[in-house]
């Protein structure tokens, strides 16, 4: 409370110098300025060394401005000041040599230091390799061979059209958050599928780019269970507001229930994948799959949007050969933005979203895709 009167009322010096004494409590809401000082040992050591040269800084400026206003006041001319006439001082080029050295040295060591840190993947507990996809996360836990996809949540997708006041954690909030054991050191491996993208959770004091064709890495250990919020942080390409990144962090036994979990849907989803299919759940699923994954380009209604995607209704690829229209959506279309889903998608959501196109927006081809097509087309395509 005292902050945000302080903040609003008082006169602008009062407000910088309120931020200020601020910044150094710790304590931060939504309209603050400051890093949050985070829940892991990375953001903790981040936060204290900006505070450290937040403050060096401070004092390098009042200093400067100090000794420059108090020389234009007291040398002013119309007090009668007289310039000093010397030409070499050993004593002032020695100073502004040394003090600037010794500043600077002060600075880089606790910066190094922490870069050091940040860089030490080595001992961890589990490694997770992040995905970046358009525009979605697929993580996969390496050592339990469980795969999460994380799209935008289908409330803060539907309050893009009506009122986003509306809904907590308004992009913020994905359909399948990842959970991290706490007090765990995981090793993050970060590459994308198409275009750059930035894995960024403020909380937990980190910050890479994913990049197609390369692993960063960077590691995380959170020390209180919470959840914790980020967003894809990459500025070029209109729909990285829309691919946010949702951590929680839960006591060891909570995290193995939650590893268990994820197994068994992964069993079920792949003998799901072995059976025939009827066309109504293949249609109730293949819109699902439509609205989170196809419908940013191709819209809700299937129309598309004139000169940058496709419409599906009447589609030439949607009505046409069935083939064709898996192998489109399989392999995409190299050099648009339609990428290729054969690699974020399984064999029943493939079925069924191509099943859809084919047979919504007054496509009326009759078509029925089983997940077996897809496996097979898959083989073929793999030439195994
Ligand atoms: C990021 C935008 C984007 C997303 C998401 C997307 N597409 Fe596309 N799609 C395109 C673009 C662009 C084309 C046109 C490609 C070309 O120039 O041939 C296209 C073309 C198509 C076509 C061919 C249409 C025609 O008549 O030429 C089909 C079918 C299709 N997409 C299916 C899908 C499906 C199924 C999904 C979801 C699983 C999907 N698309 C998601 C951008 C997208
Ligand atoms: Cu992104």
């Amino acid at each position: 409370m005292l902050r945000r009167t302080s903040g609003r009322g008082a006169g602008s010096g009062m407000a910088v110098f309120a931020m200020l004494a601020l910044a150094s409590t710790g304590a931060f809401a939504a309209w603050d300025l400051n890093l949050p000082v985070g829940v892991t040992p990375i953001s903790r050591i981040v936060y204290d060394l900006h505070m450290l040269i937040l403050w060096i800084c401070v004092a390098i400026g009042v200093v400067v401005f100090g000794v420059m206003f108090i020389s234009i006041v007291r040398h002013r001319k119309a007090a009668g000041a007289q310039a000093a006439q010397f030409h070499h001082s050993t004593f002032a080029e020695i100073a502004w040599t040394v003090i600037p050295i010794v500043i600077l040295v002060s600075m880089a060591v606790p910066a190094t230091t922490t870069l050091i840190e940040m860089e030490d993947t080595t001992d961890a507990d589990l490694t997770v390799k992040v995905t970046a996809y358009q525009w979605k996360w697929k993580y996969e836990y390496i050592e339990d061979g469980i795969t999460v996809y994380s799209n935008l949540a289908a409330s803060s997708r539907q309050a893009i059209y009506e009122d986003p006041t509306k809904v907590e954690n308004y992009l913020l909030e994905v359909d399948n958050p990842i959970v991290f054991p706490v007090g765990k050191k995981v090793r993050l491996l970060l590459t994308a599928d198409d275009v750059i993208h930035a894995w960024w959770v403020p909380e937990l004091g980190q910050k890479k780019d994913a990049i197609p064709g390369f692993i960063n890495e960077i590691w995380t250990l959170v020390e209180e269970p919470g959840v914790y919020r980020g967003q894809c942080a990459e500025l070029c390409g209109k729909d990285h507001g829309f691919m946010p990144i949702v951590v929680r962090a839960a006591p060891e036994e909570e995290y193995r229930a939650w590893v268990a979990e994820r197994m068994t849907a992964q069993a079920e989803q792949a003998a799901l994948a072995m059976r025939e299919w009827g066309k109504t759940e293949l249609m109730a699923l293949g819109e699902k799959v439509y609205v989170t994954s196809c419908a940013t380009c191709h819209q809700m209604d299937g129309a598309g949007v004139t000169g940058a995607f496709p419409s599906i209704r009447g589609s030439e690829v949607a009505t046409g050969d069935l083939q064709a229209h898996l192998k489109l959506v399989m392999d995409g279309r190299s050099g648009t933005a339609m990428q290729s889903f054969g690699s974020q998608l399984d064999d029943v959501e493939l079925a069924a979203v191509v099943t859809y196109q084919r047979n919504a927006f007054g496509n009326a081809t009759g078509d029925v895709v089983q997940p077996a097509m897809i496996s097979a087309a898959r083989n073929l395509n793999t030439g195994g």
